[in-house]
């Protein structure tokens, strides 16, 4: 194993830049060291001091931390201030913590806690961990850009409302990150083009997980930013190195360096002797170059030369200060900053082609200790007080915490109305009264200005376009509305004071952008309402932004339209089947399914309200249709149980729309069955009814509005018997829908998608189950061709309800 890999001595005529002084720069380093220890010592405490019961590894990445070591210290004790927002790539969780540590804001007793139950969390966690962690990272690639949307957010809740509480938003990212697809939807997407106070800190480290990545990707990568529109930056090589390959007698030494591959490059700084260092430096095609490099180097002495070869831009405090102010200068477009650095830097693993997991033996960490000068009684000692370390510390954290704009409270879910009474025609979609919905909420007082939608090149088909006629399209300044003259179904009128948000088609985008503004509260003090439509079968593609989204605590509205075989002659590909299981499993998301335009305003009404509950509230999925329904079958139950209840029970999860003891009283209890039917799906369920009450068979009909809501009050009932035996059960709102009275009753269900989903309903009282839905792949056809080719008509429901009945009897 290499030795430590060692800081030159810097040159006397290095300047400090930025404003500091070498006393400054001299403090500075010795808060690196300290980070670098204490990161250092967390992994190592977890891994080999901590009793570890279950003989389990631990893990924890040394070298991705000491990788950012530098960069941390340079962000965190100079360039930031109150307000700014940063993301932290996932294996720099430690050396973040010891920052904060040092700062104050995280308490001691926390840094022997890496990877405990209730303690520091594997990666940086928004929602669990101790201290102020802004953006969760962990799956590579997506807290990278996060800040880039939630930039764009503070664009939009500065230029509607002013006065946000944050305006500059960073991201650390591991150089093995820009490897994910969704970094470069980002990179390209027209909507954050000028976020000038977007920067991404590239930790150019040349290792990933397994491997030095081959070749030199550095300058494919810079290009593919520039050509992005995006504004690119490097911290290099360092002061020494940069002194070393400066001038005419400095060229072959730079040439040799720039163009040699990562592989040789690693192994190069990691070659212990100098002489064998000079003659691989040399060892090029013409010995005339080989001798000028050898020349270049001539005057390094050899117990230096090995740090002045391996003298990286990224640890170069001078040269990162500069750069970062350069880069927060300029403005105009989101900024890249290439930090040239070394994976395990200062740590006796450092450039190892495998160090991504290693850990320091016992007797190394003793070595470094010694090195650092960590006092040996005080291992976890941060700077005193009055020492200038310790003082730079105190005045960081004070320039980190003085707010700069006070954020007013968010809005109270008080203010979102219960009703909108907006006016549908008889026949009509949820997609078309989703639609309307909207135009009516952009007036309500409070809630409606803070609304902003977002979709992916997909607005006009999900039927926003009434709603963006009305509010405008989102753009930092206004642009020419070149056809105005023309009559047009959609005025596209981009404008600072527009309310809608149009995406490329990237549903990567979307859910990020969706995730971020779903925090705008928290990021910037702003309490924006964000609603997303996407065609459903394209959630799969967003599907790991919108985790990353509720895992960080976002709060927002989707629409997946339209959903399922109804879409039917636009075939196969476009027709979801697994995203009611997604909205049913998902955790922090309420999935709805109505089947009535009113159910569509109730449920995104109380979707609105859940994102105004900062606190409790969940994020909401809107499944719906292009499927026309007839409003008039809603009129019966409306008049049954009065709109109050009838919205109660569509927002527990369903209300019984046929109910057997009106509707045919007489039958007996015991030749039940049970139709539940995930909202669109009720009209074949009415018919199955109707044809089943002529056959002399009692059916009641469910609509199940939130198929996550009645899985979740089954769950919460089961928990409840499951903590204390002896209460007797509460099924809640199950009970209204499957009352005891008819509990063997079997159930069929019916769903415009995989059948699985609504197949739980049965364990409620432990009856027979037929589950109807789709299972295949779809393809083009009328709506009649596919329910029937799946098995979800009328017809098909009415022979399930009979085969139930069977089943029970048999
Ligand atoms: C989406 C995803 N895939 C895989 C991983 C596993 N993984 C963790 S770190 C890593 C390599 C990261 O390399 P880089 O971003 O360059 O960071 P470094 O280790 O160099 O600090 C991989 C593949 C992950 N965390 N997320
Ligand atoms: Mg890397």
């Amino acid at each position: 194993m290499a030795t430590t890999l060692q800081r030159p001595p810097a040159l006397d005529s290095a300047p400090a830049g930025d404003g500091l002084t070498p006393d400054d720069l001299a403090t500075l380093e010795a808060i690196e060291r300290r980070l670098l220890w204490l990161s250092t010592l967390i992994v190592h405490h977890a891994n080999n001091v901590r009793s570890n019961v279950e003989k389990s590894k631990v893990g924890g990445h040394q070298a991705s931390s000491a990788s950012v070591s530098t960069i941390i210290t340079a962000l965190y004790f100079h360039f930031l201030r109150a307000g700014d927002r940063v993301a932290i790539k996932p294996h720099a969780s430690p050396i973040f913590h010891a920052a904060q540590y040092l700062l104050g804001r995280l308490d001691r007793r926390y840094l022997t806690t890496l990877r405990e139950f209730g303690g520091l969390q594997a990666y940086p966690s928004r929602t669990k961990d101790p201290d102020p962690v802004d953006f969760s990272t962990g799956s590579v690639g997506l807290g990278a850009v996060a800040p880039v949307f939630a930039a764009l957010a503070a664009r939009y809740g500065d230029l509607h409302f002013g006065g946000v509480t944050s305006d500059r938003f960073i991201a650390l990212i591991g150089d093995a990150e820009l490897d994910e697809g969704n970094v470069w939807e980002t990179v390209a997407e027209e909507a954050i083009q000028d976020l000038g106070n977007a920067v991404l800190i590239v930790d150019l480290n040349r290792q990933s997980l397994d491997r030095v990545v081959p070749g030199v990707r550095a300058g494919r990568l810079k290009a593919l930013f520039k050509g992005a529109g995006w504004r690119v930056y490097e911290a290099k090589y360092g002061a020494r190195l940069e002194a070393a390959m400066a001038g005419e007698q400095g060229l072959p030494l730079r040439r040799r360096i720039d163009e040699m591959s990562n592989e040789e490059y690693q192994a190069l700084i990691r070659l212990g002797d100098a002489f064998d260092l000079r003659a691989r430096l040399a060892d090029v095609p013409e010995p005339v170059i080989g001798e000028a490099i050898l020349a270049a180097v001539a005057d390094i002495p050899d117990p230096e030369l090995r740090g002045v070869i391996g003298n990286l831009g990224g640890h170069d405090l001078p040269r990162l200060l500069q750069v970062l102010a350069e880069a927060d200068r300029d403005g105009g477009a989101p900024a890249v900053i290439f930090a040239y650095t070394v994976k395990g830097f200062g740590l006796p693993f450092a450039g190892d082609p495998l160090n991504h997991s290693q850990l320091l033996s016992v007797k190394q960490m003793e070595t470094l200790r010694e090195q650092f000068g960590v006092p040996e009684d005080d291992l976890w000692a941060a700077f005193p007080a009055d020492s200038p370390e310790g003082r730079w510390c105190a005045a960081a954290a004070a320039r980190l915490a003085a707010p700069r704009t006070a954020a007013a409270p968010p809005l109270s879910p008080a203010a979102v109305p219960d009703r909108l009474d907006v006016v549908h025609p008889a026949l009509t979609s949820t997609q078309e009264a989703f639609g309307r919905t909207l135009i009516r909420l952009a007036d309500v007082p409070e809630i409606g200005p803070r609304v902003v939608t977002m979709s992916p090149d997909v607005a006009t088909s999900t039927h926003l376009a009434g709603w963006i006629n009305k509010v405008g399209v989102f753009a930092p300044e206004a642009t020419a509305d070149y056809e105005a003259a023309g009559q047009r179904m959609l005025r596209w009128r981009p404008g600072p004071d527009g309310r809608h948000i149009e995406l490329g088609i990237s549903e990567m985008n979307l859910f990020m952008a969706l995730g971020q503004f779903g925090l705008s509260y928290e990021l910037t003090g702003q309490h924006l309402l964000p609603i997303g439509t996407v065609y459903d079968p394209f959630v799969c593609r967003g599907l790991d932004a919108l985790i990353y989204a509720l895992y960080g605590g976002a709060k927002m509205i989707f629409a997946g339209t339209p959903a399922g075989v109804s879409l039917s002659p636009e075939g196969g590909a476009h027709q979801s089947t697994v995203t009611p299981s997604l909205g049913i499993e998902l955790p922090s998301l309420r999935f709805y399914e109505p089947c009535f335009a009113r159910e569509v305003e109730w449920t995104l009404l109380e979707g609105l309200r859940e994102c105004c509950d900062r606190e409790h509230g969940l994020s909401t999925y809107l499944r719906l249709s292009t499927k026309p329904i007839d409003q008039g079958r809603l009129a019966e139950p409306l008049a049954r149980f009065g709109e109050e209840e009838l919205r109660r029970q569509v927002l527990a999860g369903g209300y019984r729309i046929v109910d057997r003891l009106l509707t045919v009283p007489d039958l007996p209890a015991a030749d039940t069955v049970q139709i539940a039917a995930g909202g669109i799906m009720v009209p074949e369920a009415l018919e199955a009814a109707g044809r089943l009450h002529a056959e002399g068979v009692a059916a009641n009909v469910i609509n199940v509005t939130s198929a996550s809501r009645l899985y979740a009050a089954l769950r919460a009932a089961r928990r409840a018997q499951l903590a204390d035996a002896h209460r007797s059960l509460d099924l809640g709102h199950l009970d209204t829908l499957f009352p005891a009275a008819e509990r063997r009753a079997p159930i069929v269900t019916v769903q415009d998608g995989a059948s699985h989903s609504l197949a739980f309903l049965g364990s409620i009282h432990g009856v027979p189950v037929v589950p109807l839905g789709v299972d295949e792949f779809g393809q083009s056809g009328s709506r009649a061709d596919l329910y029937a080719k799946t098995g979800i008509d009328a017809a098909q429901i009415t022979n399930a309800a009979l085969l139930a009945l069977e089943l029970v009897e048999g």
